[in-house]
């Protein structure tokens, strides 16, 4: 396949102004018109008899006339990839007839069947397969969009803008008419039209208009989408009060369909939801589903300034909008929920996710330099780590420095197709500062490892603190050069409180930082609240990790010492664990005092009441399987399960008393709300539950049972499953059952069970896996069953995954393989797995790259698949 580069940009020979369209909806033949008001670029000095290239796929072409006039088949050329013909003109109108196929559009990009609804996905490059059309972001045009349907099956019409009229007409069928006055990328189209429920409300504006707000539901789930709701009109107010951004149009409209390749879409006024991000009731959604709905419904609401109004030039600046948006999603969940604990996950996902794309063979910069297929560069890195750039210029200019960037950047270019280092320019011209080096972070990938030490002078009363900083080469990226980032300190004196805290930019390979009028020697707390995405390399001695993870002002760093504590204890158990031949409690034996006083500590976390609930649940849960993996080369998932679940059982039965009373206290009798607040009890609770049972005293394993019996919400639900779902217990087969009955037909919930299943800890799973690929609810053309079934057991279950005689990889690639027919841009986001293997031992390693050969081997393998699997094996 074809390499694409950023360094070959060239502005669009032709522009559409405006586009016409007319559907005439059925579900295995649907005909697209299209009228396109098509101007020469006087930038590129074209004109008459230029060659005019829409892109175009998958369609069948049945006419195309440009001014009125049908050209031959051999005034044009049409290939797989699109259409080509010589400009009649500087003006002029293309109008141009195409057939396509809703029903059999199993990749679920352009127009397709969910369930009974047509919908579509556009982004990135969806829209040339409705029709031949310069697919790409810089060219923006107003839409006029007239849907013919079925009026049994299709009673609800809609697609971007105002309606502007309607009506019936013959043959059952009826029409609706809708403009949207913003001119925007094709990416930005939508249409809609089935026979869906609609729950409505509305929001006035600050300048006091008002918008009717409707979200559109398959019938009977009306009842659960008041939190999506009051998510919308939460972040319709938070854009006023923190951005100045106010709505532009009187109708915002959201639908949510079950087949859906990603999270959601913010096509313009017509945002289109995977399902299980908008519905939501206590006894089917949990805590977790409640929050990712509110951060998502904000993040597609935030588009429409970030992204819509102000759009990407080309792809290579996806980073432009994402990065931006997900930060302004991750500041509106601080501001709605708990700072610090929001601040926790945003870091554990970074970390989670992100870092080990940046050092694995996928790695890229936020702003790639090249692509074969674009839906592969939706990834962490352009999303998260973008955001944590984002976030360093807030950190570095300040709330006040960071919103005059902010105001300029919209003020400058609201209707424009613009790039990253336009970004950067409005934030550098408002606050008359130069970013040249903090753009590298655009440029330059992978994760660097900041090293420090640390100097009291007890005469002169001053702290000297050095730090280096280094980043390991990356593929295509030998040689990396120092960034620019804020590091935020704090100096603790022998009472815990702050003698120093303070940032410093750190610009060098190495600098020195001086504090002067430190009274005394202190413990240093280094990039407090994670100011930048970094790995720190330093150990602190335990006691001053456990003085910490007790005393730090900055709740971040107040975790960070636990985790930190919680890796070095892991990781030097699970050497002694491969030394001694297998067992992981003499292992724990060979750490000494510090399993004691790191469980001592954590006790103490547990029981502070001045601390807030969720953020002790999250204190007290040690980091993931698939975190430490990615400490330890090579990784032995065997040996950091089985150490993992020693400790925890340690802890269990240390804190026994402590976790009870937790336990018993945290119940609650009120009806079900999912604030942060309740959502914190409730987290704190379950993280009881779960070392009570990881202890193994069998009382505990009966109150799972019974916790899942009579509790009345999901959540709770959820947490007693989740502990039930690794043992022999009774309780387990008999709440699997009952999840399954009464959940059998609905979908989204179904799919918890399924994901349950797979991340199993027993040793009967991957069989488990593989019956349920039978179930009736399964079916590999639905995304989230997939996700669900095989993602969940290649991304949550390690043990099995690389379990050592190579089942899980065998049946992984198999699974790839069947799914690249059917869904490739699905396929290619499962297949990074598979390309972890350096981490991992000889024998694993050559499995997987086995594994890796035979998908690539695939007849016919696709774009997005082939572009994965390729740069995976390398
Ligand atoms: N901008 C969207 C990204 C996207 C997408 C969404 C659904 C299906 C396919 C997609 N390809 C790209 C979602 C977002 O970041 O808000
Ligand atoms: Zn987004």
């Amino acid at each position: 396949p074809q390499v694409i580069h950023r360094k070959d940009y060239k502005e669009p020979d032709f522009f559409v102004e405006k586009v016409e369209l007319v559907f005439d909806l059925e579900r295995d033949v649907t005909n697209v018109k299209s009228r396109l008001f098509i101007a020469a670029n006087p930038a590129r000095g074209t004109g008459k008899g230029d060659e005019v290239f829409l892109h175009g796929e998958d369609m069948k072409l049945l006419s195309v006339a440009l001014d009125g006039v049908r050209l031959a088949s051999s005034d044009f050329d049409v290939d797989a990839e699109g259409l080509r013909f010589a400009a009649p003109g500087s003006n002029f109108i293309a109008e141009i007839e195409t057939q396509i196929s809703p029903a059999n559009n199993t990749r679920l990009e352009g127009l397709y069947v969910s369930q009974s609804a047509f919908c579509t996905q556009c982004e990135a490059e969806g829209f040339r397969r409705i029709t031949y059309f310069p697919d790409r972001p810089d060219v923006m045009a107003t839409y006029k969009v007239t849907i013919n349907a079925d009026k049994t099956n299709c009673p609800v019409l809609l697609s971007n803008g105002n309606l502007i009229d309607s009506g019936d007409l013959d043959g059952g069928r009826h029409f609706a008419v809708w403009e949207d006055p913003f001119p925007k990328p094709s990416y930005l189209f939508a249409l809609v039209a089935g026979d869906l429920a609609c729950v409505e409300d509305s929001f006035v504006t600050m300048s006091g208009r008002k918008v009717a707000l409707r979200i559109f539901v398959e019938h009977g789930n009306e009842d659960r989408c008041d939190y999506a709701m009051d998510s919308l009109i939460r972040s319709m107010k938070w854009d006023e009060e923190v951005y100045g951004l106010e709505y532009d149009l009187d109708l915002f409209n959201i639908v949510a369909v079950s087949d859906f390749n990603m999270g959601a879409m913010e096509n313009k006024s017509l945002n289109i939801f995977n399902a299980k991000y908008i519905l939501a009731k206590p006894d089917t959604a949990t805590d977790m589903d409640y929050e990712l709905i509110e951060s998502i419904v904000a993040h597609e609401y935030f588009h429409n300034w970030s992204g819509n109004r102000v759009t990407c030039r080309d792809w290579f600046q996806l980073s432009l909008k994402e990065g931006l948006t997900v930060f302004r999603d991750q500041e509106f969940s601080a501001d709605q929920r708990s700072r610090p604990v929001q601040r926790i996950k945003d870091v554990a996902q970074l970390r989670a996710r992100q870092f080990p794309e940046d050092g694995g063979p996928l790695a890229h910069p936020v702003r790639p330099d090249s692509y074969m297929e674009i839906n592969n560069f939706y990834t962490a890195t352009v999303y998260e780590k973008g955001a944590e750039l984002i976030r360093m210029m807030h950190t570095l200019l300040g709330p006040d420095g960071y919103r005059k960037g902010i105001d300029l950047y919209f003020d400058r270019h609201d209707g424009q197709a613009v790039t990253c280092d336009d970004f950067a320019k409005a934030m550098e011209d408002a606050n008359g500062i130069d970013f040249t080096q903090l753009k590298r972070w655009y440029s330059q990938a992978g994760t660097p490892e900041l090293t420090w030490t640390g100097n009291y002078d007890a005469d002169a009363k001053q702290f000297r603190l050095s730090v280096s900083q280094k980043t390991a080469p990356t593929p295509g990226q030998p040689d990396k050069q120092p960034l620019h980032m804020p590091i935020a300190i704090g100096l603790l004196g022998a009472d815990g409180s702050d003698l120093v805290a303070q940032m410093v930019e750190l610009t060098s390979d190495s600098q020195e930082f001086v504090f002067d009028g430190v009274s005394e020697k202190p413990v240093v707390s280094f990039n407090r609240g994670f100011s930048a995405p970094v790995n720190v390399m330093t150990d602190q001695p335990d006691e001053e990790l456990v003085f910490l993870m007790g005393n730090d002002s900055d709740a971040f760093n107040r975790w960070e010492a636990g985790q930190k504590y919680a890796t070095r204890l892991m990781l030097s158990a699970i050497t002694a664990y491969e030394e001694n031949g297998g067992d992981a409690d003499a292992a724990l034996d060979a750490q000494g005092d510090s399993v004691e006083s790191f469980i001592a500590a954590m006790g103490a976390t547990l029981m502070n009441d001045d601390l807030d609930k969720a953020f002790r649940a999250d204190a007290v849960m040690l980091p993931g399987e698939e975190f430490l993996s990615e400490q330890r080369k090579p990784a032995n998932p065997e040996a950091i399960h089985q150490v993992r679940k020693a400790l925890r059982k340690r802890i269990g039965l240390g804190l026994m008393g402590d976790l009870a009373n937790t336990y018993h206290q945290n119940a609650s009798n009120a009806a079900f709300t999912p604030d942060a607040t309740s959502a914190g009890q409730r987290a704190l609770r379950a993280a009881s539950l779960s070392y009570l049972v990881a202890s193994e005293k069998g009382e505990y394993a009966d109150l799972a049972a019974e916790q899942y019996r009579t509790a009345d919400n999901m959540t709770d639900q959820m947490a007693a499953l989740s502990v039930l779902n690794n043992l022999d217990h009774p309780g387990r087969a008999e709440a699997l059952a009952d999840f399954e009955e009464r959940f059998a037909k609905d979908g989204v919930v179904l799919d918890k069970w399924f994901a349950l299943q797979a991340v199993s800890s027993r040793d009967d799973t991957l069989a488990r896996i593989k019956d349920l690929m039978s179930h009736p609810a399964f079916t590999m053309r639905n995304p989230n069953k997939v996700r669900s079934l095989i993602g969940a057991f290649a991304m949550g279950n390690p043990r099995a995954f690389h379990a050592k005689d190579g089942s899980g990889y065998e049946f992984y690639a198999d699974r790839l393989i069947e799914l690249d027919d059917i869904n490739p841009q699905v396929a290619a986001r499962l297949c990074a797995p598979l390309g972890t293997w350096a981490k991992y031992d000889g024998e694993r390693a050559s499995l997987m790259k086995a594994a890796l050969e035979r998908v690539l081997a695939k007849p016919e393998i696709s774009r997005d698949l082939y572009e994965i699997a390729s740069k995976s094996i390398a």
